[in-house]
């Protein structure tokens, strides 16, 4: 039946009951004027993109893309020998993967802008962006993890970063099992990596071996439940074909609770037990230089059938639910039952009564059900068909996202009556408070963040951008204010009141603090250096040359590694360097920066590289030429710029 009415709505598009502002309202309230800056940084997973952009709002101007789990030939993220080893897994070189929720790190429950996490869905990975330079600088692999998507969730004071399975999948690495062995073979992974508080560092520091479900979605607690975390599954049927029928039949699935500081002390208490993994984690070891790629090769588990002490519950929820999301108080456990007919509420106290009273239904592989009843505060009537994600004001609403109806509905934790609805457009997935998901919410605007743009702006072929809206959410009625074309597919996304974030935003790399090992410190020792077959470029960039713009003495069969070290210590003097035939990207340099690139000639012959910004007024001056000659030639290595 959901299929019947969404088909309906895909072929006649949405309800037009459009309500927006006066068109003059709505754009003064987007309007920020020339040279003026935006309330709001907004952060909004890149999904199929693999990267994270960032929006100033409530202009919805687009700031920045930050390559995360993609490479970017703009910049040389993933081309360039410094970021090429945060792609590293133990499948090997990944550049590409599929990006869903951005998280922030906090502080008592509140944003502190320090660093941004993000999942990779794919090949289950978690990333760390610092917000100092706005740069992926960590990228973690989970093992025995299909698909991470609940994920990258931080606990309230940055604890823990969370992840889980999204498919089941057996539990020893490379098992090579019949797939109807499910049941039996295959397991899920709850996954808590634990944050260095002075430097973000991340640590595997345990997973949790539950049931084969699909672990779609979790949130931290916050304020009394801090300590726990909850995720959503579906799938309880242990279907491993079909799922669309199959792991629809349970009324209910579960959302599983866990009390993160009870399995953290298991684990210390030595509760749990190492088994063989392989998984890498690539990171910075110092402010620049080449990312490292290391590889863990064991995981700390905690198997829930193996202990008898209670960390972990599930609590019935209707039906196959997607999200679940934490009030700002942390009492209420809100689920999205993506199939269920209205939005289930559980209540943290009551929950916490039921696990004191053994209000269990059955226990599962050691994993008591509490009773449904007991712990339910509410459950939420008409909430449109579809409900997926909710979001806090702070006031006392919940506003949940409706897909098949495409729409987002406004209700009362009070009453549990919808008090208000609008429209999407069109088929809305998350959406997102600015200062959402903490404990004090800046509940100014909503983001709702759609999935098909069909007649909304001028038409780009058979597959158009993602839009987003941009809603007004300050009174009692939600406004429309704007409607806008995202990057990627984005899916959640998070936004922060931005001075937390601007004061402390770098504009150049301090040339005294590079460490990089190949940087050129200093102009006058630009040179080139012959090791066997490879070839060290150290070159300098300033306004308006390349410091050596002359080499000859390469040859084929020759590895060139271009360091480029822009010595520039302005704000936003960018330097690039692109060389004809390189199979390979540019790279652009901040001020201050070392970046290396590599290439290998295939022809001799004179090859004219040049810069790729426009640096200057004499940007198209900037340029040079390398000779590449036969292997066996008896051409000199030299280099020079101008007399030199
Ligand atoms: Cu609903 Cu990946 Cu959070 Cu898309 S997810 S919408
Ligand atoms: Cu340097 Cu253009």
């Amino acid at each position: 039946m959901g299929f019947v009415v969404f088909a309906a709505f895909l072929f006649t598009g949405c309800p037009s009951n459009q309500r927006m502002l006066d068109s003059g309202d709505a754009a003064q309230k987007v309007y920020v004027a020339p040279g003026e800056h935006d309330e709001f940084y907004g952060f909004f997973s890149g999904g199929y993109s693999g990267q994270l952009s960032v929006w100033g709002l409530p202009s919805s101007r687009l700031l920045k893309v930050i390559p995360v789990f993609s490479q970017d030939p703009e910049t040389g993220y993933g081309y360039s020998e410094e970021t090429k080893p945060l792609f590293e897994t133990s499948y090997g070189f990944i550049p590409w993967d599929d990006s869903h929720h951005p998280h922030i790190s906090q502080t008592d429950g509140d944003a502190d802008g320090r660093w941004i996490f993000i999942n990779a869905n794919n090949t289950p990975r978690i990333a760390r962006i610092d917000l100092e330079t706005f740069e992926t600088k960590e990228i973690l692999e989970l093992p025995n993890t299909g698909g991470n998507h609940a994920s990258s969730f931080v606990t309230s004071n940055t604890e823990y970063v969370i992840g889980a399975t999204r498919f089941s999948i057996p539990y020893e690495k490379d098992l090579d099992v019949p797939i109807d062995s499910y049941s039996d073979e295959f397991r899920g992974a709850l996954t808590f990596v634990d944050i260095n508080s002075e430097t973000g560092r991340m640590n595997l520091d345990f997973q949790v071996v539950v049931p084969p479900y699909n672990y779609d979605l979790g949130r931290a607690g916050k304020g009394a439940s801090s300590d726990w975390v909850f995720f959503t599954t579906y799938n309880t049927e242990e279907a491993h074909t079909m799922l669309e029928v199959n792991a629809s039949r349970n009324d209910k699935d579960f959302i599983a609770a866990i009390n993160w500081k009870k399995a953290a002390e298991l684990v210390r208490e030595g509760h749990g037990r190492t088994m063989d993994a392989e998984y890498y984690h690539n990171y910075y070891e110092g402010k620049q230089g080449y990312a490292v790629s290391t590889v863990g090769d064991e995981v700390m588990v905690l198997d829930t059938r193996e202990i008898d002490e209670n960390f972990i519950y599930y609590l019935p929820t209707p039906k196959s639910p997607h999200g679940v999301d934490i009030d700002p108080t942390g009492e209420y456990i809100v689920g999205g039952g993506k199939l269920a007919t209205i939005i289930p509420v559980h209540s943290f106290s009551r929950m916490l009564e039921a696990i004191e009273n053994q209000d269990y239904d059955e226990v599962i592989d050691g994993i008591p059900v509490l009773n449904y009843d007991s712990t339910i505060i509410g459950e939420v009537e008409n909430p449109g068909l579809g409900p997926l994600h909710t979001e806090f004001d702070g006031r006392g609403y919940a506003y949940t996202s409706v897909y098949i109806s495409s729409e987002i509905v406004k209700w009362s934790l009070e009453t549990f009556e919808v008090v208000d609805r609008i429209d999407s457009y069109y088929s809305i997935g998350h959406l997102m408070i600015t200062g959402g998901d903490t404990r004090n919410p800046d509940a100014q605007y909503m983001v709702g963040l759609t999935k098909t743009a069909k007649d909304r702006y001028l038409p780009t072929g058979p597959k158009q951008n993602h839009p987003a809206q941009l809603y007004d959410i300050s009174g009692d009625r939600m406004e429309l204010l704007l409607d806008f074309p995202t990057i990627g597919e984005p899916h959640y996304a998070q936004a922060i009141r931005a001075d937390k974030i601007k004061d402390n935003v770098a504009q150049i790399y301090e040339m005294e603090e590079n460490d990089h090992p190949d940087a050129l410190l200093r102009i006058a020792d630009n040179r080139v250096e012959r090791r066997g077959n490879n070839v060290h470029v150290y070159m300098g960039s300033t306004r308006s040359h390349f410091r050596p713009d002359n080499i000859e003495g390469i040859k084929l069969g020759d590895t060139v590694y271009v360091h480029l070290t822009n010595l520039e210590q302005e704000w936003d003097v960018v330097h690039g360097i692109a060389i004809k035939g390189a199979q390979n990207s540019e790279i652009l340099v901040a001020p201050g920066q070392t970046k290396t690139i590599t290439w290998t000639p295939t022809r001799t012959g004179i090859y004219p590289f040049y810069c790729t910004a426009f640096c200057s007024a004499l940007h198209q001056e900037m340029q040079g030429y390398i000779r590449v000659s036969e292997a066996g030639s008896d051409v000199e290595l030299t280099w020079k710029t101008g007399t030199n």
